[in-house]
């Protein structure tokens, strides 16, 4: 696009109208008018004049399908659509947007500071935009805080991931005795060991990024945000000290905390993930209530520690995901000493000792029947879901749209709200994957899209994922379930491979365990919807698999594909085969 700059003003901020050339008209008249405001107020604008340039046509396309606006001027505030001439210059609302929109202390404010808005932030300060970042935990009710950096670093992806690997190497001690290795030691896990190992990390994450927002000149503050009018919040910090700010445009980023269930003892006596990664303390006999990718992640590296450990389960394991493949991360789990209590839901805690760790009497009933059972452990893990951090952020004075079901927020496919210049990413989004990787590209996307360094949305399509079970699960696409809800199961052909990681075969453990799967839609060349695969190293496999379906991969592409050997990635490479060859997985 040609656009010609004027206003020689040291404001950052720009705006944009698209206009048409010459006063000779009534249009025109406003025009100058237009022009004459945004140097009065020393602002920076953009402008297109549309018949002076060989692709207005297209431009003026383009600007129908945005703005719904036919004619030209039309006017755009900091992105904002604000109308032509008559809509914005007569009313008086341009000459009110801008003289609000110049009293603003910042352009942009992200509520939040974890794996999107830190992003959001960075990308914003990046592209030159004065930004403000804040960021507050509001401590668990056991206690908890952290530093900066949100869920993904502090209570989520980083340390579950760390522990994870801290049980591989106690199952890879074992192994190590049939690859020659001689030791007399008694060996066993130190739970505070690892967990100062694992804090000192992530403080040293929690300092980068407040480094990194310093050098890109982002303000942060340590408080906890709200908003208290169209563009002002309220920022309150630890001390209770309130102090205000204004900015043109906000993104929320404040994620979700995790769910209690509301019955007697819950939240006096159990454990959350925002607890466990910086318990003190080894927390002994576990009951891990809940049988989403959270408990069962947690029930695994606590069994791998060596603990006794019981998962209740109120349903199914990992609801969302493929259930056959659900199903066998759960049966290893069983096989390797994760005791599962299924359709039985918790219904009071009791306290019956103190200590680090006291124990703890639980009563639970069946979801099928009266049948009622009460165990002792030291500690309860709750893992149930989590709530969106949307209820208390003032949200309902400035109008922004919530869903009274689950607290999300609804945003059109540029992530904005009902309310304009108020944005939302990451987790508190409706309908789209709860990833850390998710956040960042949306909010980078979405900085660049609102100051203008490009048009790309964020494509939630097909993002690839892993549940860091002892049998690790990787998957990407449909689940067979979801597959056969949107294509029908006579339109699809799902192909299995079984193998045994070399690794294990030494050690002599678990065959006929690992195993693939991929979905193919037979109406599109046998194209892969849904990829997935059960055994170590699932995420790096699993990532390779998420850019070849992004390219369209089919079965025959597979095929075609010649594996690396002797890996368990190789599992593409002519291996699929319908179940009945494959003799049942
Ligand atoms: P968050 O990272 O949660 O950041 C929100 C921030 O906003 C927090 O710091 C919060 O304290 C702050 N805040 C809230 N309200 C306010 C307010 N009013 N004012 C100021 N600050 C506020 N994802 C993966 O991709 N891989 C994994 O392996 C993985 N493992 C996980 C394991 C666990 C146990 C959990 C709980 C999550 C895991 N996730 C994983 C999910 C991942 O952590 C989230 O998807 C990601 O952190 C979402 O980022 P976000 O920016 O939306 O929110
Ligand atoms: P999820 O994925 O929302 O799953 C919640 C789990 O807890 C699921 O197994 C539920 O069983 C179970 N649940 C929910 N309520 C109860 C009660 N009252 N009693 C017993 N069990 C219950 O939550 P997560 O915390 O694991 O993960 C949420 C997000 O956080 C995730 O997307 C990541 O981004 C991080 P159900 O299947 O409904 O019967």
């Amino acid at each position: 696009m040609r656009v010609r700059e004027g206003g020689e003003g040291t404001r950052s901020r720009v705006i944009q109208a698209l206009l048409p050339s010459g006063p000779d008209s009534e249009t025109g008249t406003f025009l100058l008018q237009v022009k004459e405001l945004f140097s009065s107020l020393g602002v920076n604008y953009n402008i297109l004049e549309l018949d002076q340039i060989d692709d207005g046509a297209g431009i003026q396309e383009m600007l129908i399908e945005i703005t719904n606006q036919k004619t030209v001027p039309n006017i755009f505030v900091n992105k904002v659509h604000v109308g032509g001439c008559d809509q914005a210059f007569q009313s008086g609302l341009l000459q009110k947007l801008l003289q609000e929109y110049l009293a603003y202390d910042y352009d942009l404010i992200v509520i939040g500071g974890g794996s999107g808005g830190l992003s959001c932030a960075k990308e914003a300060a990046n592209l030159g935009k004065k930004v403000m970042v804040l960021d507050f935990v509001v401590p668990s009710p056991r206690g908890t805080t952290w530093g900066l950096g949100g869920t993904c670093v502090n209570v989520g992806c980083i340390p579950k991931k760390l522990m994870h690997q801290a049980a591989l190497l106690g199952q890879a001690l074992h192994d190590s005795r049939k690859f020659g290795w001689e030791y007399s030691q008694l060996v066993k896990h130190n739970w505070e060991t690892m967990t100062e190992a694992i804090q000192n990390h992530i403080g040293s994450l929690n300092w980068g990024y407040r480094l990194s927002l310093r050098e890109k000149g982002v303000t942060y503050i340590n408080s906890y945000g709200e908003f208290v009018g169209q563009h002002k919040i309220k920022a309150t910090n630890r001390k209770g000290q309130e102090t205000f700010y204004t900015a043109a445009k906000f993104v929320i980023a404040t994620g979700e905390r995790p769910r209690y269930l509301g019955i007697p003892g819950d939240k006096e006596y159990c454990v959350t993930s925002d607890d466990l990664f910086s318990l003190p303390y080894c927390p002994g006999k576990t009951l891990v209530v809940g049988a989403s990718y959270v408990a069962l992640e947690c029930s695994g590296f606590l069994t791998g520690f060596g603990l006794d450990i019981t998962v209740m389960v109120r349903s199914v394991l990992l609801r969302g995901f493929d259930q056959e493949m659900a199903e066998k991360v759960g049966s290893y789990m069983e096989q390797h000493g994760v005791k599962f209590l299924r359709k039985f839901i918790p219904v009071m805690i009791q306290q019956l000792e103190k200590g680090s760790p006291g124990k703890l009497k639980v009563s639970a009933k069946s979801t099928e029947g009266a049948e009622t059972i009460e165990d002792v452990y030291n500690t309860v893990l709750l893992a149930v879901g989590r709530d969106s951090c949307t209820r208390n952020i003032g949200l309902e004075k400035i109008g922004v749209s919530i869903s009274e079901r689950n607290g999300k927020i609804p945003v059109n496919d540029v992530e904005q709200t009902n309310v304009p210049h108020v944005y939302a990413i990451g987790d508190i989004l409706e309908g789209k994957p709860e990833l850390t990787p998710v956040a960042i590209q949306a909010g980078k996307l979405l900085a660049r899209r609102l100051f203008g360094a490009s048009l790309e949305k964020c494509d939630y399509i097909n993002v690839p994922t892993i549940v860091f079970t002892p049998l690790e699960y990787g998957c990407c696409g449909l689940s067979e379930e979801k597959a056969i809800e949107v294509y029908k199961k006579e339109n699809l052909e799902v192909y299995h491979t079984l193998f045994w990681p070399l690794e294990w075969m030494v050690a002599g453990r678990d065959n006929n365990t690992c195993c693939a799967k991929i979905i193919c839609n037979k109406l599109d060349s046998d194209r892969v919807l849904g990829f997935h695969v059960l055994g170590p190293n699932a995420g790096e496999i699993t990532q390779g698999f998420a850019a070849a379906m992004k390219c369209g991969l089919t079965k025959q592409l597979l095929d075609d594909t010649v594996g690396i050997h002797p890996t368990c990635g190789e599992v593409g490479n002519r291996r699929f085969l319908p179940l009945a060859s494959v003799g049942g997985v």
